[in-house]
């Protein structure tokens, strides 16, 4: 693969410089495509060899679409609802490989050498997760054109969990998130510009979302959506515990499981909250601002938070996702009130006849996972969704 990295120099990068960095965050470079920090630059390699294993279990996402709930979910599941063993950090228990790549402690360890250097999750996250037994579980928000080289290829075929959540929303929470872990400084408003040109750290969302969704069928991707876990979190555990090979759960430890994930008890949960890395941020005066990381867990928050203007422009934008990511992007324009008879709008053909069954005018409705479908319904999804 060959990488590019941009130094991008438009009014809205600048934007970007002036308002989203700090002394952790010197700028941004474009890398293939992708808004990342410019520090990156120094651990591209580092991820394009990174060394995969067939048993891994990659949780892959955008940013603030749910991250955290899903690797808590995959983790306790994988991991026969080991609470005990669950009480670790979730970083230790579940590292985010880039992490290292995305803020340079270099000048703060200088500025303050009675900082006890913390954890090589954080200062070599790449050995850390290199280090682990198997199975590893690793948590990355690289889109999948940046992924290591051997799970691109398809060398490796490790398990993958990809979450995603109505764009909207992701905007407002990862805005929430940029105030309170990057020192952003500018209005909502400019928050959803930059956010709509791809110039949030890991931007573009439609293309990160739509790299993984293309893929979705492949046997080793699980593709989940964050309003389906808040609408029936069980059907996604059952499927998910399907997927990484589980036995099937009793209903009592779903039911288990299910309060261990909900938000009052992730809120609370301090292997999960980052509360202690928010607490050395402010020690070392680096956010000034008030705010949890797990904060409000809602859907359709946008509505509370976004001017009819910025709603349309999003909207916009969604309809104007280059062919290919069309389906994709229609899949989630939904509210949650309606997501139980999804219309989609399609043309479908019978697999073996070839004939039409639906033309674009009529509309099948796509049911909530876990329940049944029908045979005919889910050659119809495959053809429609691909
Ligand atoms: S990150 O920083 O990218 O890893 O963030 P991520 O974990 O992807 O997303 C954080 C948002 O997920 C919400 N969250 C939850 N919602 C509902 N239920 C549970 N249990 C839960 N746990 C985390 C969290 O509150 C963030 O969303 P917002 O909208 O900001 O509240």
């Amino acid at each position: 693969m060959s990488q590019k990295f941009i130094i991008p120099a438009d009014d809205l990068d600048r934007l970007l410089q002036e308002k989203c960095t700090s002394e952790l965050r010197t700028g941004y470079i474009t890398v293939d495509g992708v808004c990342l920090p410019e520090y990156f630059q120094n651990f591209a390699d580092r991820v394009e060899n990174f060394e995969v294993r067939d048993d891994d279990i990659w949780v892959c996402s955008f940013p603030k679409t749910g991250t955290t709930w899903t690797q808590e979910m995959v983790w306790c599941l994988a991991n026969d609802l080991d609470f005990e063993r669950g009480k670790v950090i979730l970083q230790e228990r579940f590292p985010f490989l880039e992490l290292t790549s995305l803020w340079d402690y270099r000048n703060v360890i200088q500025r303050r050498p009675d900082l006890v250097k913390p954890h090589e999750f954080i200062f070599d996250s790449f050995n850390f997760v290199n280090k682990l037994p198997s199975p590893r579980f690793i948590k990355t928000h690289l889109p999948f054109h940046l992924l290591p080289k051997e799970i691109r290829t398809g060398e490796k075929k490790p398990k993958i969990i990809y979450v995603s959540r109505n764009v909207k929303d992701t905007c407002v929470s990862y805005f929430h998130h940029c105030q309170l872990f990057e020192e952003f400084s500018g209005t909502f408003e400019e928050f959803c510009r930059l956010f709509l040109a791809g110039k949030v750290y890991f931007g573009s969302f439609w293309k990160h979302v739509s790299g993984f969704w293309e893929r979705r069928m492949q046997g080793n991707m699980l593709f989940l959506q964050y309003e389906e876990m808040k609408a029936d979190l069980q059907s996604v555990i059952k499927e998910t515990a399907k997927f990484l090979g589980k036995k099937e759960l009793s209903e009592s430890e779903i039911k288990i499981l299910e309060k261990h994930l909900s938000f009052t008890c992730m809120k609370a949960n301090p292997a999960v909250n980052f509360e202690e890395i928010i607490e050395i941020q402010k020690r070392l005066k680096l956010t000034t601002n008030e705010g949890k990381f797990i904060r409000s867990g809602k859907v359709n928050q946008w509505k509370e938070s976004m001017s009819k203007e910025m709603i349309n422009r999003f909207d916009s934008w969604t309809e104007d996702v280059p062919k290919g990511y069309k389906t994709c992007a229609q899949r989630f324009k939904f509210d949650i009130t309606q997501y139980e008879y999804m219309p989609i709008t399609a043309f479908v053909y019978s697999t073996e006849s070839g004939s039409e069954l639906h033309d674009t005018e009529k509309k099948l409705y796509y049911p909530l996972r876990g329940k049944e479908r029908t045979e005919v319904q889910k050659k119809l999804e495959h053809i429609m969704l691909m």
